[in-house]
């Protein structure tokens, strides 16, 4: 055997394109190397990455289980139907789909299914923390369709049903959305069920967000009130990349048609397998106390940083996000941002409610503990780094200083390893 098929069996990868070999093993260091801190991303375990990059990607599976257009389908079948039969039992749901490729690709399988072209729709306003699949006008779901949005109350940024059902009573939604990117409170599902049913709405709640503190039961689980429920399978819920419908048995057969033939073609069968090993995951022993630490750690993190002297929108947080109005610090979402990217700690900026900046120079950062907890950490080291965010952010620019902030980053990390 040749030194070079040597190399193609123990390396593949970096025989056959070192470029991109070395790009992820770059990716991979800058993951174990920074405290990562975006609300919506995750480090998912090594048995999902080893579904994730198997053999069935080599697969077309058009339709579904056991009604494929393709032969050759019957370990697809499989981790189809395990998948499916292990997020029903978790979520305790008549119907699941799990083939949606997005969050997004979820959301637009269902305005597929249950709405025609204008018909009416209300979601959560994207700049008070909603989606821009729930009625953006710069989205096809505010441009196919008559989009309306309701908004947090001012000053305290939190939710007013009644502001909610007053809305819902002008428009009348065919489509009433609850679920958020950026709103940090529990959403009162029931509440909204009831104001669907009076206005005589479909009620979709999209929990891309909140998936995983539902599926380990230290969130409400909005499958019990809503028609349909869309989620996202990376997020709080650490599977792969990814999306997934929830519906009443009477929804599942439109669904099912807008997925597939509606929407997408061939299933990514890899993903599909991936999502089985998460759904295995969360039903293990420890998930629960994973969700439980990472509503602590946000809990903690809000804390401390409203003790650092920032302000907290809604004052708290009930989730694993937690929402700063940088506004009495006087630095813009994007300046923090950069600052603390060069640190070694990563957020994204944030439309903040009635941000007087606006989107394009938002006023926020927003901050999530689904990584971080992921790698070990409790809420002793959310009080340290929210240190680390105040001294930064104080732009101390002593000669030194922020080298000094970044190796007190380093060794966080060093002792949390991602993997
Ligand atoms: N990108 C997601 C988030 O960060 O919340 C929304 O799609």
């Amino acid at each position: 055997m040749s030194v070079r098929s040597n190399e193609l069996n123990r390396n593949p990868l970096k025989a056959v394109d070192p470029e991109l070999f070395s790009t992820i093993t770059a990716e991979r260091k800058r993951q174990q190397d920074n405290l990562i801190m975006i609300a919506s991303e995750n480090l998912v375990s090594r048995a999902v990455l080893e579904a994730q990059g198997s053999v069935l990607t080599n697969k077309y599976a058009e339709g579904y289980a056991g009604a494929r257009y393709y032969g050759g389908c019957v370990n697809v079948d499989r981790a189809e139907n395990l998948a499916c039969q292990r997020a029903r039992e978790i979520f305790e749901a008549e119907h699941v789909n799990v083939q949606p490729h997005s969050g997004t690709s979820a959301n637009m399988a269902v305005f597929l299914a249950v709405l025609k072209p204008g018909d009416p729709i209300l979601g959560m306003d994207l700049s008070h923390g909603g989606h821009l699949t729930h009625g953006s006008k710069v989205n096809i779901s505010g441009r196919y369709y008559s989009s309306f949005s309701y908004k947090v109350e001012p000053g305290s940024c939190l939710l007013s049903l009644e502001e909610v059902r007053k809305t819902a009573l002008k428009v009348r939604p065919k489509l009433l959305i609850a679920g958020a990117s950026s709103y940090p409170r529990l959403v009162d599902y029931e509440g909204f069920a009831a104001i669907a049913r009076e206005v005589g709405a479909i009620f979709l709640v999209d929990m891309a967000h909140t998936a995983g503190l539902t599926a380990g039961g230290v969130h409400p689980n909005p499958v019990l009130y809503a028609d349909i429920v869309t989620a996202t399978t990376h997020k709080t819920f650490r599977g792969p990349r990814g999306g997934m419908i929830f519906s009443r048995q009477q929804y599942a057969e439109a669904i099912d048609k807008a997925v597939f033939p509606g929407l997408q073609g061939g299933p990514l069968m890899h993903v599909i397998a991936a999502k089985a090993v998460a759904f295995k995951e969360a039903q293990l022993p420890g998930y629960a106390a994973y969700q439980e630490k990472v509503l602590a750690n946000a809990a903690a993190l809000a804390e401390a940083l409203s003790s650092l002297g920032f302000t907290i929108v809604t004052g708290g947080t009930d989730t694993h996000l937690v929402l700063v109005d940088l506004r009495n610090k006087n630095i813009s979402g994007m300046d923090a941002e950069k600052m603390l990217e060069n640190v070694g700690i990563i957020v994204n900026k944030n439309v903040i409610p009635y941000d007087p900046k606006g989107a394009n120079a938002p006023s926020g950062i927003r901050l999530g503990s689904p990584t971080l907890t992921s790698r070990g950490m409790m809420p002793s080291q959310m009080q340290e780094i929210a240190v680390l965010i105040e001294e930064t952010l104080a732009g101390q620019s002593k000669s030194g200083h922020l080298d000094a902030i970044r190796r007190r980053v380093d060794n966080i990390c060093l002792e949390y390893p991602a993997y």
